[in-house]
C-alpha cells in the first residue's frame, strides 16, 4: 500500500488540515512512492506559531549546545548517507554518486556551523569615552521559512537551517513538492539528533497555497529561498510587505570560457561534467560555452563523442551517466528551448529528443543536446533552461569572452581554461559573478566559502561560508558605561 506522510508541526505528525494530499513519483519510473499533505494556510499557521513558541525557548540556549545538536545531525547524516542517497536519486534522479555528494554536503555544513555554536563572533573596539565599552553581537531574528528546491534536497535545506539553527533562529521549512521524502528524513535525523520540539517545523505543498502562506504569514521574519528568478521576484515583492528579510538564491546561465592555449582534453572533462551532470539541473550548471574560434573545431570533435557516449538511465544503475529530468514540465520545457534554438538559426550538433525508448520510456529522459553556432543575444544563450543543453559561442580575445560572459540577467560562476596566468588575472577581476573557477568547470563549490551570484542570481545575500549567517541574524550593539556619570558620545572633550 503507498504510503501517505504528514507535516511535523509542534513535534506532532499532522496531516494538512484538509485532508488533501499530493502524490510523489519517481521521475525515472513513474513509480508512485508516496502522499504528502497539501498544506495550506491553517497548516502554515499552525507550524509558524509552533516555531514561534519555540523561539523563545531555543535562542536562550547557549549556542555551544546548539552547535552540540549539530555535530550529532553530522554523524546521523554520515550513517544514513547510502539510505538517503538512493531515497534522492529514487525521487529527483540524479545519480548515487551526485546524490551521496548532496548528502556530503549536508554533512560539511553540520559540522561547519556545529562549530559556529562555539564562535558567532561578534567584535569588541575601544570605544571614545573612558569607562565605558562596547561590543556587536550576533542575535537571532526569530522565525525563518525555508523554501527549497528540489536538485539538491538535503544539500540546501542544510545550508538554510544550519546557519539558522546555530544562531537561536526556529523554522518552518517548505521544501519542494518533487522532492519532499527527503526533506523530511532529514528533519527525522534533527529530533533524532536532539533538537527541542518546534524548532524545526515540515509542512509540504506547492507554491500555492503553502508557499504564499509562509512568505505572507506576518509572524515569519526571514524568508530564505532558493528556486527560479521568476519566483524569487515574487517573493521579494510580496515579503517586502510585511518588511521581511529574504535572501533569494535564484538563475544562472553560467559559462566556460575555453582560450586558445587551453589543454582541451581538461576542459572537455570539465564541460562534460558541468553541463551534464545532474541534467544540467542546476543553478551552477555550465550552459554557455565561449570557445575561442581557433580551436572551436579540435574541441568540438572532443567534446562531442563524449556527450554521444554519455549513458541515460536510472541514477540508482552505476551504469547510468546522466538521470531523468524532474518531471513532465520540465522535460516540456527543456525541449521547447531545443525548438527555439533551431528557429533562431544555431545549428543542433547532438541530442535534442525526449528519449521515450527501451527501458526509459516510463521517465522523463532528454538526450544531453549541444548547439553550435550560438550568438551571444538568442534566447538559448540567455535564458535558463535547466536542463542538459549547452551553446557552444565562438569568441575572438579573451575581451569579448568577458564581455559576453557578463552580458546576461545572471551571475551565478563562470570559469575559464587558460594556461597564461596572465589571463587568469584579467578574467579575475573582469568575470562578473560570485564564484570563479579556473581550470575546472563551473561547479563544485565548497560549503565554507560564501554561495551566491550577482544581478539576476541573487539579492546580495550569500549562503554557506561565514556569510551565511548574516541572513539570520541581527546585529546587536551593546553600550556599557561604568563611569558612574551621564557621558555624551561626540559631545564630551
Ligand atoms: C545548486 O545548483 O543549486 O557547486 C547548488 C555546486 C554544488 C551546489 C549547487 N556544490 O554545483
Amino acid at each position: 500500500m503507498t504510503q501517505t506522510f504528514k507535516n511535523y508541526i509542534g513535534g506532532k505528525w499532522q496531516d494538512a488540515s484538509s485532508g488533501k494530499t499530493f502524490p510523489n513519483y519517481n521521475p525515472a519510473t513513474g513509480e508512485l512512492l508516496g502522499y504528502f499533505p497539501l498544506s495550506d494556510q491553517d497548516d502554515v499557521h499552525a507550524a509558524v506559531t509552533a516555531a514561534r513558541t519555540a523561539f523563545e525557548k531555543w535562542r536562550l540556549v547557549p549556542a555551544p549546545k546548539r552547535g552540540e545538536i549539530l555535530y550529532r545531525v553530522g554523524e546521523l547524516l554520515i550513517r544514513h548517507k547510502e539510505e538517503l542517497a538512493r531515497l534522492m536519486t529514487q525521487e529527483m534522479g540524479k545519480v548515487l554518486k551526485e546524490t551521496q555528494g548532496d548528502v556530503q554536503e549536508g554533512i560539511d555544513m553540520a559540522y561547519y556551523m556545529g562549530g559556529e555554536g562555539r564562535r558567532l563572533f561578534g567584535y569588541s573596539v575601544p570605544v571614545e569615552l573612558p569607562n565605558k565599552s562596547g561590543v556587536a553581537m550576533r542575535d537571532p531574528i526569530g522565525v525563518v521559512g525555508c523554501i527549497t528546491p528540489w536538485n539538491f534536497p538535503i544539500a540546501i535545506p542544510t545550508w538554510k537551517m544550519f546557519p539558522a539553527l546555530v544562531a537561536g533562529n526556529t523554522i518552518v521549512l517548505k521544501p519542494a513538492e518533487d522532492t519532499p521524502h527527503c526533506a523530511l528524513r532529514l528533519v527525522e535525523l534533527l529530533y533524532e539528533a536532539g533538537l527541542p520540539e518546534g524548532v524545526v517545523n515540515i509542512v509540504f505543498g506547492p507554491g500555492n497555497p503553502t508557499g504564499e502562506a509562509l512568505i505572507h504569514h506576518p509572524d515569519v521574519a526571514v524568508i530564505s529561498f532558493t528556486g527560479s528568478t521568476e519566483t524569487g521576484r515574487h517573493v521579494a515583492v510580496e515579503a517586502a510587505q510585511s518588511l521581511k528579510r529574504v535572501s533569494l538564491e535564484m538563475g544562472g546561465k553560467n559559462a566556460v570560457i575555453v582560450m586558445e592555449d587551453a589543454d582541451l582534453d581538461l576542459a572537455v572533462e570539465g564541460i562534460l561534467w558541468s553541463a551534464y551532470g545532474t541534467s544540467g539541473q542546476r543553478c551552477t550548471a555550465c550552459s554557455r560555452l565561449l570557445v575561442h574560434r581557433s580551436v572551436q573545431e579540435a574541441l568540438l570533435e572532443k567534446l562531442v563523442p563524449r556527450i554521444e557516449r554519455l549513458r541515460l538511465g536510472n541514477g540508482l544503475d552505476e551504469q547510468t551517466d546522466v538521470g531523468p529530468l524532474i518531471n513532465e514540465k520540465q522535460l516540456q520545457k527543456v525541449h521547447a528551448y531545443t525548438e527555439i534554438g533551431q528557429a533562431e538559426g544555431a545549428t543542433l550538433v547532438t541530442g535534442g529528443e525526449i528519449t521515450r525508448g527501451g527501458d526509459l520510456a516510463k521517465g522523463h529522459f532528454y538526450r544531453p543536446t549541444l548547439f553550435k553556432h550560438v550568438r551571444p543575444d538568442m534566447r538559448i544563450a540567455q535564458e535558463e533552461i535547466f536542463g542538459p543543453t549547452l551553446s557552444v559561442i565562438a569568441i575572438d580575445s579573451l575581451e569579448e569572452a568577458i564581455a559576453v560572459n557578463n552580458n546576461i540577467k545572471y551571475g551565478l560562476s563562470s570559469a575559464i581554461y587558460t594556461q597564461n596566468i596572465n589571463r587568469v588575472q584579467q578574467a579575475t577581476r573582469d568575470l562578473a559573478t560570485g564564484i570563479i573557477y579556473i581550470n575546472s568547470g563551473t561547479t563544485g563549490a565548497e560549503i565554507q566559502f560564501p554561495f551566491g551570484g550577482t544581478r539576476g542570481t541573487g539579492n546580495g545575500h550569500r549562503e554557506a561560508g561565514l556569510a551565511g549567517l548574516d541572513v539570520f541574524t541581527e546585529w546587536k550593539v551593546v553600550y556599557n558605561d561604568y563611569s558612574g556619570r551621564l557621558q555624551k558620545a561626540q559631545i564630551d572633550e
